[in-house]
């Protein structure tokens, strides 16, 4: 049962999918006894006729399934929760090798097909997918079973604690309570889409690799470097389509260079009228029998950079834009295309250019939507809050950035690997961990370059030394300072000076920002009010625009684009509120003067 690829799951003129999305079956098992399920097979039968049938309810897939309900036990719940639905496979895919894809689940599954074991996974924001076709019945109904754990542990990717409660006063027996110390909800569920599709049986292609080697300074030629991987042995053709469907470049080899003349680069957005230029790159595999073909979009854009500079296409480039989170009511962390293309349109709105994917790799849809749109993207693993540094949490954050890489590798939108935010990197053991990642992820990709997110004291980091560009999250004027908006900018400037003496690198402000709940007002302003983001900004602009003269800053982005959710706790009035968006998009006055900002920044397009 291989793992078919890395390839987002598409249709094309051999492939065909078929989308497992919709109500699912749902039970959530008693945290008194975990094992329940698994002892009484659950996914042996449907879990309607299970003895917990009447317990069974409606869920949507993709969702979280905390905010579905109106109780609160599942809302909080930590531990197993039991999915299943019925689906057929059509006749025509008879002779189809049919792989199941998960888009994500939040945090580890177990997932069956017709009682059948089909695969495990750890990991809750990339993909898993597995080989069904033998496990699958023709011509009658099958029924696919998942069993996911939300549970953090101290080996996980985020970590979390936990601990059951026996012989305590005041926690009834058996109580299990999971704590974590990064402040985003841990929402739990079938995250991202289902997905079935086929490949033919004898030969399919595996994955593609497509790296832009060559941008000619006066930008008229280009070359492309790919690979495409086989199942098995076959041969290959590829052409290189633009918009419009033309051939600009072809090759009858599995791997290779694509030369391309006077070729439309991918431009961040608003860097030129042609911002978010895609090609296709149409590749087909054959053998004696049959043939496969995958579709894949790829941009043309170089990356470069040294200690001061990161450029894009040869051009230097300044981010400006947030930090974010996959939230929204109701739906949690699930994806939501209306929601998705809503956010891509106030993005552009606001003039930024670029966000982090804080703090977990987002959904495929989302990587596709910045690169049509030109926007482009730090990718950060799940690594948030890190801390221990043990050798089994190294292991499993090298195979994070594995995958994480493997996915995200074609995205032009993507231009750099973020190995964490804000770790708990004030110990030697975090100066040895993460030049281990940042090694790793450069014998992956040597195309783009490392950042780490960090918030420790300069004399006390040990994460800068790994890297290629230093991300920093300051909160002056609100964790430190609070109130005193006059001393936010000579804080940043002296604070940020600091960081390039120590580590000559390039630094994005990659957090500042202060709670604000939409609709409080005050003059003179306080902390909470309207007024009060919007002058907490532009005492830091004043830093930022300082620091960008200096050569020492390269890019600012405020938290967060959006309030959202987060576990309760007395600093936090239902939920995170650093965006310049209420949860429900709507902009607080600080949406506007970003917007003022940001535009300013365009060059005039
Ligand atoms: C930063 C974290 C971010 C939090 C933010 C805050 O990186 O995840 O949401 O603080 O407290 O330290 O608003």
């Amino acid at each position: 049962l291989c793992q078919a690829s890395n390839l987002y799951p598409k249709d094309s003129s051999v492939r065909q999918t078929k989308s497992l999305d919709g109500i699912w079956n749902f039970l959530s098992q008693s945290s008194l006894d975990p094992e329940e399920g698994f002892r009484n097979k659950w996914f042996e039968s449907p879990l309607l006729q299970s003895s917990e049938g009447e317990r069974v309810m409606d869920m949507p897939v993709p969702s979280s399934f905390n905010d579905i309900t109106t109780l609160e036990s599942l809302r909080d719940f930590v531990g197993w929760v039991w999915y299943d639905r019925e689906f057929y496979i059509p006749s025509h895919w008879n002779d189809a090798r049919v792989f199941l894809h998960f888009g994500s689940a939040h945090y580890t599954s177990k997932v069956w097909i017709n009682g059948h074991w089909s695969r495990n996974h750890s990991g809750g924001h990339l993909p898993f997918e597995s080989d069904i076709t033998q496990l699958l019945h023709r011509g009658r109904s099958n029924r696919v079973t998942v069993a996911l754990n939300n549970t953090l542990g101290a080996e996980t990717i985020p970590q979390g604690k936990w601990k059951w409660f026996h012989d305590d006063p005041i926690y009834p027996a058996g109580y299990f309570e999971m704590q974590y110390s990064f402040d985003f909800f841990n929402y739990g569920g079938i995250h991202r889409p289902v997905t079935l599709y086929t490949v033919p049986k004898s030969i399919h292609i595996q994955d593609i690799k497509v790296v832009t080697t060559f941008v000619a300074k006066d930008f008229l030629r280009a070359n492309i470097t790919y690979e495409v991987i086989l199942s098995s042995e076959g041969s290959c053709s590829v052409d290189l389509l633009d918009k419009h469907g033309n051939q600009v470049a072809c090759s009858t080899n599995c791997s290779g260079i694509l030369s391309v003349v006077q070729p439309h680069l991918w431009w961040p957005y608003l860097m030129s009228e042609e911002y978010g230029y895609l090609y296709t790159l149409k590749v087909s595999a054959r053998d004696s029998q049959t043939r496969d073909e995958y579709l894949q979009s790829t941009g043309i854009r170089f990356l470069s950079w040294d200690n001061t500079t990161f450029k894009i296409n040869h051009t230097p480039f300044y981010f400006r834009g947030f930090g974010r989170h996959e939230d929204s009511n109701f739906r949690g962390k699930g994806l939501d295309l209306p929601l998705a293309t809503k956010d891509y349109n106030l993005i552009r709105w606001t003039g930024a250019n670029s966000y982090r994917t804080s703090h977990y790799p987002y959904a495929e849809e989302l990587m596709d939507f910045a690169d049509r749109n030109g926007i482009v993207i730090i990718d950060e693993c799940p690594g948030v809050n890190l801390e221990g540094f043990k050798p089994v949490l190294l292991e499993n954050h090298l195979r994070v950035m594995e995958s994480l890489i493997a996915r995200d590798k074609n995205h032009p939108s993507v231009v750099m690997w973020s190995l964490g935010n804000e770790p708990r990197s004030n110990v030697p053991e975090a100066k040895g961990y993460f030049q281990t990642v940042a090694d790793h992820v450069r014998s992956l990709d040597t195309s783009r370059p490392t950042i780490l997110v960090m918030s420790y004291p300069v004399e006390d980091e040990q994460g800068g030394y790994a890297v290629d560009i230093l991300g920093l999250n300051r909160y002056y004027g609100w964790y430190s300072q609070t109130g005193q908006l006059k001393l936010i900018a000579n804080g940043t400037m002296n604070e940020i000076r600091k960081w390039n003496k120590k580590f000559g690198k390039p630094l994005i402000l990659t957090e500042y920002g202060g709670d604000t709940i939409s609709g409080f007002h005050e003059v003179p302003s306080t902390i909470f009010t309207e007024e009060y983001q919007v002058e907490l900004m532009k005492e830091n602009f004043l830093a930022f625009d300082r620091l960008r003269d200096e050569g020492i800053l390269i890019g600012e982005m405020i938290w967060n684009y959006a309030d959202f959710m987060t576990k309760q706790d007395y600093v936090r009035a239902w939920g995170n509120r650093k965006g310049i968006f209420t949860r429900d998009r709507h902009p607080k006055m600080s949406a506007h003067v970003l917007r003022e900002r940001y535009w300013n920044m365009t060059d005039g397009l």
